[in-house]
């Protein structure tokens, strides 16, 4: 069937046929707001993961783990007779998705079993890794989940080989379905990226432009991949790769020019120069490349390839298609001549020899050492050896100076390189699991890391019932308008993102740089909120030892309940146990991530040429793990509680702003109203009465999608009718509350 024909168009059975995606692709889609429910997943209801895991024999499937490794298997045969490179590189490129930009990503789903991940064409192979698993998996069962077990394989990989490691945690609850929600990019072509590099160009001499030895001049013919940079939030430098081009940008073999890409994308990971050239180091210390012969040999990936080869993709009929034939990435490299041991080898090579371009024998640039020294062992045969050879992007270690700096000073101080390659690879497998609170097992390390953004521990009694009341009071008796309290305690919670757990009203960070700063926060008023939040706690703390005391945090969130309960007439839970942060356990720059660009719940922004501020909506409803109907009740609560980040009215469409009511859906939804556009990009509205031509409302995109997107305004309707005015104030209360909790971990 030729590629441009799509059968399931033509499919007269359920779901098949031309669908509403189709007829119009840029229809608002909610369909991520409706993943990973119970209706795709196969567990009980009941199924509690964090338990199952402390049920797990840890020592035991380390055990059955360990012996994996060297425990060869005919129809995928171990190189060196051991797997260890293999399940490093499962493991990495598992976690390493991850985009600290938007939290997305990472190996926190088990996400590497589902299309696109499966067959992307930097995972080839790992089809056949995760198989080798499947016997422990299949042993171990829901005691470990896939998530899990694809991380802790690569961590005993490493421990295997002699490299103890920082530690582990588990925790990572399955996924049943491919999650729709991350953005990998715009492209339609494997390995193209030419959405990712569309727009914008450094200025001059960005990345400068290097050469390694006489023969290799710069590429003078391909600027653009000293200045060019990558679309946020992305973490790679083509679609379907992890990272960078191993072969060097594009394809060239430039090594100061990939340095700049790995920065990049390394740093999109959250990775500073160190953690990235010691993730490098200490990955490429075990293991090879496979690129046996040209690519055409190779089938198509899994997602695409024929039913009965039982989701293996890639076939090869070089050879015997495995063991020495093997064809993955193409690249034909053995850094080390012990590639199955934790040595300082790799980058005694990297400064010990010059390198020469050369090409794999799939046709591949690569690089070999100029010498006759023939000390790399070869995986299969024992009476073969090779020159030690590297990768572009392994050169780039050695040739961007100020990656040389710090693997020079490993080359002499091999035990630094141990410290921050285990610290970093601890952090590239738990970056994106949460809070401490989350991490489960006997391995957690003691030491607290910044990056998982620590919070103190409770060391006072919490406030009992009679002291919320008590302070419910002494809020609304302070002179702050009580929308104030609702607009603070929304900025602290709403910074949540369910893609790495993240953000919260926990901490109380919103106090601190760079939260305070953000202009969504709107400084002024807030710190107005803050500092009359802070009188009633110094009223309330207690100084004695063990005395009463209240947290910051637990008052932004309280402040945000009493006035929501004087808004709504109704009781409005509230959880404490809340800590503060203090700007120390608070890293500034990893806290810029989170900050907003466009935040429709509070009418923050407008969308761009690529996205339309509807859009935005709900990509932030994601991020707070809600679904439609939540996401609907808030929009029209906050709104008539006058919400807004600035104080606009757009969007407020009531007569008594503050109270809770479900004004804003009667209102859209009334008939007698006509919305015009007051700008010419259409982001601003105005809603006159159809007969006396008053004008009535404003509004924005995002206020009025909830009339025009059917499935928005179904549920817009249900509160707008005259029997909702209770179930929109109750539900609206529900998911208010679990937006302030979202982060509580501890309490969960
Ligand atoms: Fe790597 C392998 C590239 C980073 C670890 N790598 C590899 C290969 C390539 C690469 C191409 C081959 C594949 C085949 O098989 O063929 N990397 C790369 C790049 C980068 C990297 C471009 C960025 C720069 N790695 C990395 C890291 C790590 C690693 C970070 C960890 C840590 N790798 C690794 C390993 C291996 C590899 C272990 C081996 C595998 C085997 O043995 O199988």
């Amino acid at each position: 069937m030729a590629a441009s024909e799509c059968p399931v168009k033509k499919a007269n059975v359920g779901g098949g046929g031309t669908r509403n995606r189709d007829w119009w692709p840029n229809d608002l889609r909610l369909n991520i707001l409706r993943q990973h429910t119970g209706v795709t997943n196969p567990q009980n209801k009941e199924f509690d993961y964090p338990a199952a895991f402390k049920s797990l024999d840890f020592d035991a499937i380390k055990k059955d783990l360990t012996a994996l490794m060297t425990d060869s298997q005919d129809w995928w045969p171990a190189d060196h007779g051991h797997y260890g490179g293999l399940f490093i590189r499962m493991a990495w490129h598992s976690a390493g998705t991850y985009r600290v930009t938007d939290g997305r990503g990472g190996g926190g789903e088990g996400q590497q079993r589902f299309a696109p991940l499966n067959s992307w064409p930097d995972n080839v192979s790992l089809d056949k890794a995760r198989r080798l698993l499947w016997p422990v998996k299949q042993k171990y069962g829901n005691k470990i989940s896939w998530a899990d077990l694809l991380l802790l394989t690569g961590n005993v990989a490493l421990e295997s080989m002699g490299c103890p490691t920082f530690g582990f945690a588990g925790g990572r609850a399955d996924t049943y379905e491919a999650d729709e929600s991350v953005y990998w990019g715009g492209e339609t072509t494997w390995l193209g990226n030419d959405v990712r590099y569309a727009d914008g160009r450094e200025g001059p001499g960005g990345g400068g432009s290097g050469t390694v030895d006489g023969d290799e001049g710069p590429k003078k013919d391909h600027p653009d991949i000293h200045s060019r940079n990558l679309e946020e939030p992305l973490g790679a430098a083509h679609m379907g790769l992890i990272y960078v081009n191993p072969e060097g940008p594009d394809g060239i073999p430039d090594p100061v020019a990939s340095a700049r890409d790995i920065r990049t994308t390394f740093g999109r990971m959250a990775m500073n120069d160190e953690e990235t050239a010691a993730l490098i180091v200490g990955g490429h210390t075990f293991g090879k490349t496979h690129g046996a012969a040209p690519s055409d040999n190779v089938g198509p990936e899994p997602n695409a390839a024929p039913l009965h080869q039982q989701g293996f993709g890639w076939s090869n009929k070089h050879g015997s298609g495995k063991g020495p034939d093997t064809i993955t990435s193409g690249l034909e490299v053995i850094w080390t001549s012990e590639p199955h041991k934790w040595t300082n080898k790799y980058l005694e090579y990297l400064y010990k020899y010059e390198w020469e371009l050369t090409k794999s024998p799939a046709g591949a640039n690569q690089w070999v050492a100029k010498t006759d020294d023939e000390i790399i062992p070869d995986a299969f045969d024992k009476n073969k050896k090779h020159k030690p050879r590297m990768l572009t992007s392994d050169l780039a270690l050695r040739f961007d100076p100020v990656y040389e700096k710090i693997t020079r000073r490993w080359l002499e101080h091999p035990d630094e390189l141990h410290d921050t390659f285990t610290r970093a690879w601890f952090k590239l497998l738990h970056r994106d699991m949460g809070p401490r609170s989350r991490w489960l097992g006997p391995e957690i390390p003691k030491e607290v890391l910044l990056w998982e953004d620590p919070l103190p521990p409770v060391d006072h009694p919490l406030i009992n019932d009679t002291d919320i009341t008590e302070l419910k009071k002494e809020i609304l008796a302070t002179n702050v308008d009580p929308t104030n309290f609702v607009r603070a305690a929304w900025a602290a919670a709403s910074t949540f993102r369910g893609g790495d757990k993240r953000g919260g009203a926990n901490g109380a960070r919103i106090r601190l740089d760079p939260q305070i700063k953000w202009r969504v926060n709107n400084a002024s008023e807030l710190k107005s909120v803050l500092s009359a939040l802070e009188n009633v706690q110094q009223k309330f703390n207690s100084s004695a030892p063990g005395g009463k005391k209240v947290s910051l945090a637990d008052l932004i969130v309280l402040g945000g309940v009493a006035a929501l309960e004087k808004a709504s007439g109704l009781p409005v839970p509230f959880t404490p146990g809340r800590t503060d942060a203090s700007q120390e356990q608070t890293d500034i720059q990893s806290f810029d991530h989170l900050e907003p660009v466009v935040d429709g719940f509070r009418n923050y922004g407008v969308g761009n040429n690529r996205v339309r501020t509807e859009a935005f909506i709900v990509d932030r409803a994601h991020q707070l793990t809600l679904s439609a109907p939540q996401l609907t009740t808030l929009i029209g609560g906050l709104r008539t509680l006058n919400a807004n980040w600035d104080g606009s009215s757009y969007g407020v469409f009531t007569k008594q702003p503050g109270k809770l009511s479900n004004d804003f859906f009667v209102n859209l939804l009334d008939m007698s109203t006509e919305w015009t556009p007051t700008d010419g990009a259409e982001e601003f509205f105005e809603g006159k009465d159809r007969k006396s031509g008053q004008k009535k409302w404003t509004a924005t995109r995002t206020d009025l999608i909830f009339g025009h997107h059917p499935e928005l305004r179904a549920v817009a309707e249900v509160y707008a009718s005259a029997d909702a005015e209770e179930k929109f104030k109750k539900d609206f209360i529900a998911a208010w509350d679990k937006v302030m909790n979202l982060d509580r971990f501890d309490v969960k």
